[in-house]
């Protein structure tokens, strides 16, 4: 072993682990050597209509096709809910947490059954059909569940859209999937604020609908009976629709390949990209890596933090745990609200065995003091997990060490929206632990690092990392744009999938992902394009143009850094900074307001006129001794402005 410390798989987690060593050691190979083998026998972990006779049908390469289970059919909603029924119809599915600390709900299999038939009737009534796109922005209660598997039900495509964003941002999404039916509340509810979803959808209609895309029907639940706009003959109280339409419906039979939802998310160029997941090879990853990953036990309580608008939420808080069978909690509120012990007061009250949270979390809760975790018992915890960014060594030594108190393995799971599921993380009864790294591959997957040139770096090393080989949960493209797919993921390095990330490999085999290689930051774990924070500041009229780059920051992760150039007679002022701020978070959403602006006279540009976000970045991280070669500047007298003028002073 390497000289990290190492946190020993302990005897309690090896007890009945299982995945043991050598059975990981033995899957792993063979899953990688036969893996029509491989996944032919883990595909049978859920229920199909119809069996598949073919496993994998996928490459890399050309045109880049991804099959899997390609003449097999199955339902979503049928895997996670009515399979369940016979065996544990009066188990909870579904706790439900609310923001305030005296309202939840226990939401059992039977239950959950009959409102998404109610809500997949809803649907069809109002001429929701098989392949259409739903959009769902709504807050974190069991209605957005409802939703998402009534789409599943009857092969809709659901794109759910993180409540945090603002009209413009869902109106983007609506058009570019061409959805005409949209499914809010009137108000969320959050760290006892209010959210107002119904607003926000009201306003997203009218862009969309100038945009060419007309949204027909607002299907509106209840949650705060906070006041609304009505618009009549296009929006609908769910619930009420709800209550009167039948309690049967029977699940519809999809393909494999059939597509399931589309999720947006930030890359490193131009607007957010539809990525598009299909139905078997997505829930046989979901509810594989659910099970091995959690060490999932039948009976567990089990809690992911995330919000169902990220691909964590789809595929952590509803899909995989419920393809389990699992009673998944989900939560309304904030880690900080009522105060700072609400998730231990939760992990009390429900008795959670198994806890999946962001390291801004840990990190923001760390900080807030042990005395708050000490508030709550926590002794039917069993194992934390991690997701989201990477987690900095003692973060993970506080989790494990004050919140789990030594008892509890840590699971560092790494993956991407991209991926459907986690693709790198420890497995509790078999990986030694390594505070930082997210240790060994899941079963099938092939990392690879290569440098700059595309050269495969084998054994100890660093560089970019790559996926070398199709896995069931990847997306299958972007959604109407597949030679977008190609050019962003496969591109780069010919035959192999680009993650992005930068990585190492340690001498026993270990992944350390060290973060995005590209222009994309990583916020309190929400992924952003600086591209997108740019467009948002020039849209300003006082902006002539902007560069976003990341500096680290201590609870964020990271945080937002903008240079700003005004135009010609602007001057620069507090107020002005202010009014930018603002202007991002209504343009694209509050996780997009910058943490810091730079007024700057001019940008360090190439003589090609590219501007060296290398030395912005330095300037930002308040780390000027490096900045390496600046001759190729046009004007290099621009730099010593920028750094007298340097917002991140340590
Ligand atoms: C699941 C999710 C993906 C990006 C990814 C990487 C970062 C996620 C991580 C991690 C280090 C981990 N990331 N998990 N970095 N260690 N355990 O977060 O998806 O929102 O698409 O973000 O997040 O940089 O490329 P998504």
């Amino acid at each position: 072993m390497s000289k990290e410390t190492v946190h020993r798989v302990q005897a309690a987690w090896k007890k009945d682990a299982l995945i043991d060593d050598e059975t990981y050691l033995a899957w792993y190979a063979e899953s990688v050597r036969d893996p029509d083998g491989f996944w032919g026998r883990h595909g049978r972990r859920l229920d199909w209509f119809k069996p598949y006779t073919k496993v994998r049908n996928a490459s890399f390469e050309g045109e880049v096709s991804i099959k899997w289970f390609e003449d097999g059919e199955l339902n979503l909603s049928h895997n996670c809910v009515d399979r369940h029924l016979e065996a544990r119809g009066d188990q909870v599915a579904i706790i439900w947490e609310g923001d305030d600390p005296n309202e939840g709900r226990k939401i059992t299999y039977r239950e959950l059954h009959e409102q998404v038939c109610r809500y997949a009737n809803v649907l069809k009534s109002h001429g929701v059909n098989k392949g259409d796109r739903v959009t769902i922005y709504m807050p974190m209660i069991p209605e957005v569940a409802y939703a998402m598997l009534a789409c599943t039900r009857i092969g809709a495509i659901h794109s759910v859209v993180f409540g945090g964003f603002s009209p413009d941002s869902l109106a983007g999404r609506i058009v570019d999937c061409e959805s005409h039916v949209v499914i809010t509340a009137d108000e969320g509810l959050r760290g006892g604020r209010k959210v107002p979803l119904k607003a926000n959808a009201d306003k997203a209609a009218e862009i969309a609908a100038a945009a060419g895309n007309p949204v027909h029907k607002v299907l509106v639940v209840r949650r705060t009976g906070g006041a609304i706009n009505w618009v009549d003959g296009r929006d609908v109280w769910l619930d009420e629709a709800a209550r009167a339409a039948s309690p049967v419906c029977p699940a519809e039979p999809m393909n494999a390949e059939d597509p399931l939802f589309i999720l947006y998310t930030s890359g490193s160029t131009g607007k957010p990209k539809g990525v598009l997941h299909t139905t078997g090879g997505y829930l046989v990853h979901v509810s594989m890596t659910h099970q091995y990953v959690f060490d999932y036990r039948d009976g567990d309580i089990y809690w992911c933090t995330a919000d169902v608008g990220w691909v964590t939420g789809h595929s952590y808080i509803l899909y995989g745990p419920l393809a389990n069978g699992a009673t998944t909690l989900m939560f309304e509120g904030v880690p900080n609200y009522p105060d700072a012990s609400r998730f231990w007061q939760v992990v009390d009250k429900h008795k959670v065995n198994i806890f999946y949270t962001a390291p801004t979390a840990i990190r923001a809760l760390m900080g807030a003091g042990d005395e708050w975790v000490r508030k709550g018992a926590r002794r039917s915890l069993r194992l934390l997990g991690s997701v989201g960014e990477p987690i900095n060594p003692e973060a993970w030594e506080w989790y494990f060490h004050v919140v789990g108190e030594g008892r509890c393995p840590v699971v560092d799971t790494w993956w991407q929206t991209e991926n459907g599921g986690i693709l790198i993380a420890p497995l509790p009864g078999s990986t030694d632990l390594k505070p930082g790294s997210a240790t060994r591959p899941f079963f099938g997957v092939v990392p690879e690092i290569v440098d700059n040139d595309g050269a495969v770096i084998e054994g100890v090393g660093a560089g970019n990392l790559c996926i070398a080989q199709p896995w069931p949960g990847m997306m299958r493209t972007v959604f109407g744009d597949h030679d977008r797919f190609v050019e962003t993921y496969f591109s780069t390095y010919k035959g192999k999938y680009f993650t992005g990330d930068g990585c190492r490999r340690d001498e026993d085999g270990y992944y350390w992902i060290t973060g995005r290689v590209d222009d994309v930051i990583n916020v309190s774990g929400h992924r952003m394009g600086t591209a997108e924070v740019e467009s948002a500041l020039v849209a300003h009229e006082k902006v002539s143009e902007a560069a976003v780059v990341g500096y680290p920051h201590d609870v964020k992760g990271q945080g937002i850094y903008c240079y700003v150039t005004l135009m010609e007679g602007e001057e620069p002022s507090d107020a002005l900074r202010k009014d930018l701020i603002a202007h991002v978070r209504q343009e694209i959403g509050p996780i997009a307001a910058p943490d810091k602006i730079q007024f700057a006279p001019a940008l360090p540009k190439t003589r090609s006129a590219k501007i060296m976000r290398r030395i912005l970045r330095k300037i930002a991280e308040d780390d000027f001794s490096a900045l390496g070669d600046t001759s190729t500047l046009a004007d290099p007298s621009v730099v010593d402005d920028l750094i007298a003028n340097r917002q991140n002073r340590k």
